[in-house]
């Protein structure tokens, strides 16, 4: 289905129909980890790991919205969004990967739909946001190139299961994130620093979402299909011409080596030919498969420098110390943001939604009468929003944007240190507070829809 414009009316500066939303992923809330059939994932491995998760900590629980998803739709509904971007739990699904499904994992995406739907929000469901079975991590992970049908298999089982009432699906997110941190830097499962298992990995993952756009396509009536990237602005630490050719290299890597096959048909120069050798004949074909959006995912640009003892030659920079802070505390560059949207609309030609955008930090907690008053998220979003109203302006073809994140959740490597949510989670006890964030987001979606 071709991505069209919704049908109400809004502000001047906004395409009709302009989607609001929140999101979230299934292994950073739900919790619930051994209960009702859900099998191991790789996450659920690192978190056990020593040094895995800087804080020790595990997604047993997080935020139990396992339990508590009808309450957070609430959440939702006050706020007031148009739509929910989560992630389905692939091993909650099937516990092992692929064979037996669970039918208790499967009635629980059900509630979970049928709640948004009668509070009507729309679900915008993502089949990966990184949780693969630990089963099938067993038999190799992404680097087995049986994973592309193991995938398309299981988006089978969604697709029938839930297509009556999904209509939006995003194969993954964040292509490059999950199989750069997992397999050739160590900062994510499952943990491997290994360039041939990355090459392999980037290229299964890239067949295993063409094979899950065929399937929402043949199987879902409707269907608007998507692929959520990560996008950022990789820049040279210092001037240093070799710092200057980790960026090249590191931007590749981060920025093109799943778009550019998934919807050019190639990948670029230099991965093009360290890739080679796992690239059978038709696989380009198998990739490049019509999709109606392009997902993006924004938090701000990143600095590269030359790291030989890394896999690639290359590591993370340090942020020039006189970047703009913008009041929000840490440096941003929304200008960046701006300039990324035009230039997705003239790359790919597809309508863009703004699928993850906002603000982290570790300095949320109640005040004395038990509010959080979170000013500098708000700083971050209304400056982010202003980029986006005027990449729009210039021509940007964005349709939706969704605040990470609902809740504070499990922040991977970080543990809970990292709070990024609209709404304040008190971990031991599990009460919910909306920030003083969630209700800006609010009132800006009334304003921003004239109700
Ligand atoms: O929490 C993550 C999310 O899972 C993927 N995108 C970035 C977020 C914040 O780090």
């Amino acid at each position: 289905m071709a991505e069209r414009p919704r049908e109400t009316s809004d502000r001047p500066g906004l395409p009709p129909g302009f989607l609001w939303g929140v999101s979230t992923s299934a292994y950073q809330i739900e919790g619930a980890a051994a209960e009702d059939g859900r099998g191991p994932s790789i996450w659920d491995t690192r978190c056990r790991m020593k040094g895995g998760v800087g804080d020790g900590s595990t997604g047993d629980v997080s935020c139990d919205h396992y339990h508590r998803y009808a309450e957070d739709i609430g959440l939702m509904k006050a706020i007031g969004v148009d739509a929910y971007r989560f992630s389905l739990s692939w091993p909650r699904l099937l516990p092992t990967g692929k064979g037996p499904v669970n039918p208790a994992g499967l009635d629980f995406y059900d509630r979970l739909i049928d709640g948004l739907l009668n509070a009507g929000i729309e679900p915008w469901a993502t089949l990966y946001h990184w949780d693969l079975p630990q089963g099938l991590d067993d038999l190799g992970g992404w680097t087995n190139r049986d994973s592309a049908g193991w995938f398309a298999d299981y988006a089978v089982l969604v697709a029938r299961r839930y297509g009556d009432r999904v209509k939006h699906f995003a194969t993954f997110n964040e292509f490059s994130v999950f199989t750069l941190f997992g397999y050739a830097i160590d900062w994510a499962a499952p943990g491997v620093t290994d360039r041939a298992a990355h090459l392999k990995a980037i290229h299964h993952v890239n067949l295993a979402h063409g094979a899950g756009v065929d399937v929402l396509r043949s199987l879902v009536p409707d269907v608007s299909i998507g692929a959520i990237h990560n996008r950022q602005l990789v820049l040279p630490e210092g001037d240093k011409p070799e710092n200057r050719a980790a960026a090249a290299l590191l931007d590749e890597h981060w920025n093109r080596a799943f778009p550019d096959p998934q919807l050019l048909g190639c990948y670029p120069p230099q991965i093009a030919e360290a890739i080679a050798p796992y690239v059978a004949a038709g696989d380009m074909a198998r990739i490049c498969r019509p999709i109606d959006w392009f997902g993006l995912n924004h938090y701000g640009p990143i600095f590269a420098k030359a790291d030989p003892t890394k896999t690639w030659g290359f590591g993370w920079g340090e942020t020039p110390a006189d970047a703009p802070d913008h009041g929000v505390g840490w440096p941003i560059f929304p200008e960046v943001f701006r300039d990324e949207l035009l230039e997705l609309t003239r790359r790919y030609g597809l309508p863009v939604y703004i699928t993850e955008n906002g603000c982290g930090g570790d300095r949320d907690a109640p005040d004395a009468d038990g509010r959080v008053i979170d000013g500098h998220r708000i700083r971050y979003l209304e400056v982010y929003h202003q980029a986006m109203r005027d990449a729009i302006a210039a021509g940007a073809d964005v349709r939706g944007y969704f605040v990470w994140s609902l809740l504070d959740n499990f922040e991977w490597g970080s543990g809970y240190g990292q709070r990024f949510g609209l709404v304040y989670v008190d971990f031991p006890t599990q009460k919910r507070i909306p920030k003083a964030s969630a209700g800006w987001y609010g009132d800006l979606i009334r304003k921003e829809r004239g109700t």
